[in-house]
């Protein structure tokens, strides 16, 4: 995938959140939502790194790695409106979206949930002598979760075809990293396991891209697993009713200074790759995209309630 798509494919993202932010606020979407303002670079980077057969596990911040993976605007909209046309025919909502045509695996509410279905996935792939890789994005709360280190211990015993992506936003839910880790980088963990470990700017499009596919290469090759924590921020709260008060505007404003869709915008505005009217354009092109987004979803049929019980299997 070329700069520009990406630059493009982050717009869609943020657009999408900012809307989805709008409707859980005015109260035409009920519950709550994890948002990944400002983390759009991670999501695209890696995903732009993959092959479309390639697979993906997600966290309950997932909108952005669906759409990364390419995942339909409209068909994600709807699965949030609860509509039949839903990825998830509108039963899963924003944690417990999957499209196996795409390679996603799944969102997940369980912190660290990824973490074994990317590994199994990655079993499943070995053992069939495919050449796929599985990335698996999880949190900085999440590379705390037990099966963290039962799973890379075991992906680099096997040496299975796993990028453990790690999008480190300094914080799990109001807990900042200072207070959970005894170590200033999360990628030294993976010294502990035997496998490569790398602390990349996750705000850098072209840093995590370059990352994930030196690793997915790595993989493919029989090489084994890579540890990768990708250092970004949220640029929103947790969730809906998160007032911030852990952290400060001071510290907020020095992120938005790295907002990652401006900081790839300004590099290829000055290598000449984009003008400002083209990126006016791919603005407009991607809110109107929401916005159809939005029409579809409204439109859309909720599913029978003959069909409830379809795909209940305990
Ligand atoms: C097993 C489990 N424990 C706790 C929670 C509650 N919870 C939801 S999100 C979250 C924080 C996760 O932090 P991190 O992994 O850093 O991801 P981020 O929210 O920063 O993207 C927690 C503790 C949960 N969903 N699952
Ligand atoms: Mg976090």
């Amino acid at each position: 995938m070329d700069l520009l798509e990406c630059y493009r494919l982050m717009w869609r993202i943020r657009l999408f959140e900012e809307k989805v932010d709008q409707f859980f606020g005015d109260g035409t979407l009920r519950g709550t939502s994890h948002l990944c303002v400002g983390q759009e670079a991670t999501a695209v980077g890696a995903c732009a790194a993959l092959r479309p057969t390639d697979y993906v596990t997600s966290t309950h911040r997932g909108h952005g790695h669906f759409l990364a993976k390419g995942g339909d605007p409209r068909r994600l909209m709807a699965e949030l409106f609860g509509k039949a046309t839903g990825y998830s025919r509108g039963r899963g909502g924003s944690q417990h979206m999957a499209c196996y045509a795409l390679g996603f695996l799944g969102s997940n509410g369980i912190t660290g949930g990824g973490i074994p279905i990317a590994t199994g996935a990655a079993l499943a792939i070995q053992r069939r002598r495919q050449s796929h890789v599985v990335l698996c994005f999880f949190g900085d709360g999440a590379a705390n979760q037990g099966v963290f280190h039962e799973a890379l211990n075991l992906a680099a015993v096997w040496k299975l075809p796993v990028i453990y992506l790690c999008e480190n936003n300094l914080y799990a839910m109001s807990t900042p990293v200072r207070a959970t880790f005894a170590i200033p980088r999360i990628a030294a963990r993976a010294a502990a396991y035997g496998m490569p470990g790398h602390t990349v700017d996750g705000n850098d499009l072209q840093a995590v891209r370059d990352a994930v596919a030196e690793a997915a290469s790595r993989a493919r090759d029989g090489g084994g697993p890579t540890l990768l924590e990708c250092q970004t921020y949220r640029l929103v709260g947790h969730s809906k009713s998160d007032r911030r008060v852990y952290r400060t505007r001071e510290e907020e404003e020095e992120w938005r200074a790295r907002d990652p869709i401006l900081r790839l915008g300004n590099a290829l505005l000055a290598a000449g790759e984009l003008t400002e009217a083209q990126a006016a354009q791919i603005r407009e092109e991607e809110a109107r995209e929401i916005e159809e987004a939005v029409a579809f979803a409204r439109q859309s049929p909720v599913l029978p309630a003959e069909a409830a019980l379809e795909g209940v299997y305990a």
